[in-house]
């Protein structure tokens, strides 16, 4: 039998990939048509990563409530259907897969990016201590409200329509983003969920939200077809919790009805140090999940292939490294050198940054 390595074929439940080489969710802040709407420059982004194993795109707003930071996508609005619809078509024609994933940033907002100047909406009134860019400058993120009970089945409704949505743009399946201190990462935790109704209190009410998103996203996608990100041990946005071992231990023993395609976690904290305070902690979480696992944060080529190799990962997915380096996989396979990403770049612009990082191919014929 052949062995298994980073760059063999997958299945995410019923999600096919050619490798093992995911490309991470990455904001890139490119769609400025104001109202969210996928745009050409983004079509060619896309396509030129096809070589994936599965991409999974930026986080994508479900709701006009649901957008805090100028210049992201949403999947809320036929066009914005439509103007993902072309990018889905580019990589498939490019052989490519490409899951959307879902984002409610909750209280990671500013009024000005919401619909009449609102506050925005959070399992209860604490503001973070964090900034936004509200597309002029970094802004303070506003104090937000606390969603009434009765809201919270809209809420839900708008992940079931965003998901509907995703579906009639073309997607291969959607990753619900429940990690980094956004919407259903405030609800999970007891430092932004003070709420003392059935969503909040134990963790049975704290996860509440997340399982009933859950319910409604595979609900409309079927089984395998529906992935999960989780960032256990960060305190990406502001997020805290006062014991989050037994609150994910919770989460992930709760996974198994929906047949997932595949957990996602950002190991450690987002964008940072891969030490946690008990080392074993992911690996624990890991093992209480059937599903295929996807490793993220920090990896290199040599870590991924190594997760891979010892079973500690099914996938890794990559995050700057794929904005600098189009055809990652190919790279890492030849262990070719890497392009550098341009952090100026990363955040709105256009194709600086963006669509002009060179293939492999393109350097030889240079
Ligand atoms: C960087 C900048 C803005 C948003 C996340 C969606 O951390 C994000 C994000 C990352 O999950």
């Amino acid at each position: 039998m052949a062995q298994t390595d980073l760059f063999t074929p997958i299945s995410f439940g019923r999600i096919e990939a050619a490798n093992r080489v995911i490309m991470a969710p990455l904001t890139r802040n490119r769609a400025q048509d104001p109202d969210g709407v996928p745009n050409d420059l983004m079509v060619d982004y896309y396509r030129q990563r096809a070589g994936a194993g599965v991409i999974i795109t930026e986080a994508t707003q479900i709701s006009p409530e649901g957008k805090g930071y100028a210049w992201t996508p949403g999947i809320h609005s036929d066009a914005q259907v439509a103007g993902w619809k072309k990018i889905t078509d580019a990589v498939h024609e490019a052989g490519g897969k490409i899951v959307l994933q879902l984002w409610h940033v909750g209280r990671i907002s500013h009024v000005s990016l919401q619909p009449d100047g609102q506050k925005p909406v959070a399992p209860s009134a604490i503001a973070a201590e964090v900034q936004t860019f509200d597309g002029t400058q970094m802004v303070d993120v506003s104090e937000p409200r606390a969603l009434e009970r009765e809201e919270i089945p809209r809420v839900i409704a708008d992940y079931r329509k965003a998901a509907e949505n995703a579906k009639a743009a073309g997607f291969d399946g959607v990753e619900v983003h429940a990690a980094n201190g956004y919407l259903l990462d405030q609800f999970l935790r007891d430092g932004s969920n003070t709420r003392d109704d059935d969503y909040g209190g134990s963790i049975e009410n704290r996860t509440r939200l997340l399982f009933d998103v859950l319910d409604a996203v595979t609900d409309v996608w079927g089984p395998h077809l529906v992935g999960l990100r989780l960032s256990p041990f960060s305190n990406a946005n502001g997020i805290s919790d006062s014991d989050p071992m037994p609150l994910f231990r919770h989460v992930v023993e709760g996974l198994a009805p929906y047949d997932l395609a595949f957990l996602h976690m950002v190991e450690g904290q987002t964008g940072g140090s891969r030490d946690l305070e008990g080392a074993n902690s992911i690996a624990d979480l890991r093992k209480l999940f059937r599903g295929a696992y996807i490793a993220n944060n920090g990896y290199d080529r040599e870590k991924g292939i190594e997760a891979v190799a010892s079973g500690a990962a099914d996938a890794v997915a990559y995050g700057r490294p794929f904005i600098a380096n189009p055809d990652l996989p190919e790279r890492l396979k030849q262990d070719a050198p890497l392009n550098d990403p341009d952090p100026a770049t990363f955040y709105g612009g256009g194709a600086e940054g963006y669509t002009d990082y060179p293939t492999l191919n393109a350097e030889k014929a240079a």
